[in-house]
């Protein structure tokens, strides 16, 4: 650090200069990610709340108001008015509270998680944290849990089992009414990461998608993740963890003697309160409409997309379930294929199981970006099609034949 200070112009130019380096949402180019541009609303509420600390929540009683405003919102809407939780950093955060929970809430020597294949790397950093020993289930053909590979994963030392309404690879909602019988039959916790579908499976249930059930409306479910700075375009860090029950909380809360209030129960101590200033707003503007409109017009720009990639010459992985594509080539390499578009400027990520392309069509991905990007895979596909086709006839066209086309000529 220098001695003397600069000029805020100065830093203001240094900045820019930065985040000239930047990509942005807007441009429509990132392609692999779940969090989107910040909606102005929820940019205005977050800047009035920068000193609020939900931390030490005795001195912001308002934002303490709004918290729990949010928490009810989103219990409401998934299927319990009456849940606890909190507004924290993101769903990493709310996965490892929740594994805490189910570890706290039994006594158990040596415990164990049963999480889906298909489970966020949260988890591995919550097991690796909370002494949990992971045991992962198989996924079935459509890429959801295999729900007889949980039953077989499921020991005397389970305390949790996870399902996923919205995979982070895929999008596919795997079948919670199914574990939240077999985890209420064995008194196991089940927590629901509903991180990316929470915000657009039950909006688009409205509109006549048929998903299966996944929220607090199954009595098996113990605890949801949803996050508002994913499909809920709130400003980044704004997740939320949502407990059925009070007691849960109560089991991973710490004595907090000198502060405002007398225990905490999340991770982080100081903690903004314009992220659930930021959630409160964006749910108050959107409603269940403004919500269900975003993601319907995702899904639209998604099976434009899907159809596409089709038409182009890719293999889609399987159907989208949510607004997430994935797809390969059965011709042209994943890594060449990254590589060709990442030099056409699309950032996209590959999935690691199964490896493929995927694309998570978050609302800055309009259907102009998507027929650029249908544009460029078929360019690319013409491209490597052509120089395969050149490359078989000089490997593979026997002499004999190329001599018979000369002289039938
Ligand atoms: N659960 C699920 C189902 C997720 O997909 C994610 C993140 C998490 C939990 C963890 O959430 P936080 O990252 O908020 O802690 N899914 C994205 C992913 O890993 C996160 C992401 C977002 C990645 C933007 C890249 C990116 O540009 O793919």
């Amino acid at each position: 650090m220098d001695k003397k200070g600069i000029k805020r112009r100065q830093i203001s130019e240094k900045l820019k200069e930065f985040k000239r380096e930047d990509m942005t949402y807007k441009s429509g180019r990132i392609l692999g990610s779940m969090c989107t541009c910040p909606h102005e609303v929820g940019v205005e509420a977050y800047y009035m709340f920068l000193e609020s600390n939900l931390g030490d929540s005795g001195l912001f009683e308002g934002t303490k108001k709004i918290e729990k405003e949010v928490i009810r919102m989103l219990g409401t809407l998934l299927g319990r008015k009456d849940v606890c939780g909190h507004v924290i950093t993101g769903g990493t955060e709310a996965n490892i509270m929740a594994m805490r929970a189910a570890r706290n809430s039994r006594n158990i020597k040596n415990p164990e998680i049963v999480v889906p294949k298909s489970a966020h790397f949260s988890f591995k950093k919550a097991a690796d944290m909370l002494g949990l020993k992971i045991r992962e289930a198989e996924l079935d053909k459509n890429y959801c849990v295999n729900i007889g590979s949980v039953k077989e994963l499921i020991s005397e030392n389970t305390v949790a089992v996870v399902g996923i309404a919205g995979t982070t690879e895929l999008g596919v909602i795997d079948p919670i009414e199914e574990l939240s019988k077999i985890c209420l039959e064995k008194n196991i916790y089940l927590h629901v990461d509903a991180a990316f579908g929470g915000f657009s499976i039950p909006f688009l249930k409205e509109y006549g998608y048929n998903f299966p059930k996944f929220d607090f409306s199954l009595p098996g479910v113990s605890s949801i993740t949803i996050d508002p700075h994913k499909m809920g375009l709130a400003p980044i860090p704004t997740g939320c963890i949502l407990f059925r029950d009070k007691n849960y909380l109560k089991s991973i809360s710490t004595e907090t003697p000198y502060l405002t209030e007398k225990e905490q129960s999340t991770i982080v101590g100081t903690r903004t309160g314009a992220s659930a200033a930021a959630a409160w707003a964006l749910l108050k503007y959107f409603g269940r409409d403004g919500y269900a409109e975003i993601a319907l017009k995702c899904m639209e720009v998604t099976e434009f997309l899907a159809e596409g990639i089709e038409k182009s010459g890719f293999k889609l992985i399987r159907k989208p379930e949510l607004n997430l594509v994935a797809f390969k080539s059965d011709e042209i390499e994943i890594d060449d294929i990254v590589n060709e578009l990442e030099n056409r400027g699309w950032a996209v990520s590959v999935s690691a199981y199964p490896r493929a392309i995927r694309i998570v069509v978050m609302p800055h991905i309009k259907m102009k970006h998507a027929k650029e990007f249908l544009d460029t895979i078929s360019e690319i596909h013409a491209k490597h099609g052509a120089k395969n086709i050149q490359q078989d006839n000089r490997k593979k066209t026997p002499l004999k034949l190329v001599d018979k086309t000369i002289q039938g000529k």
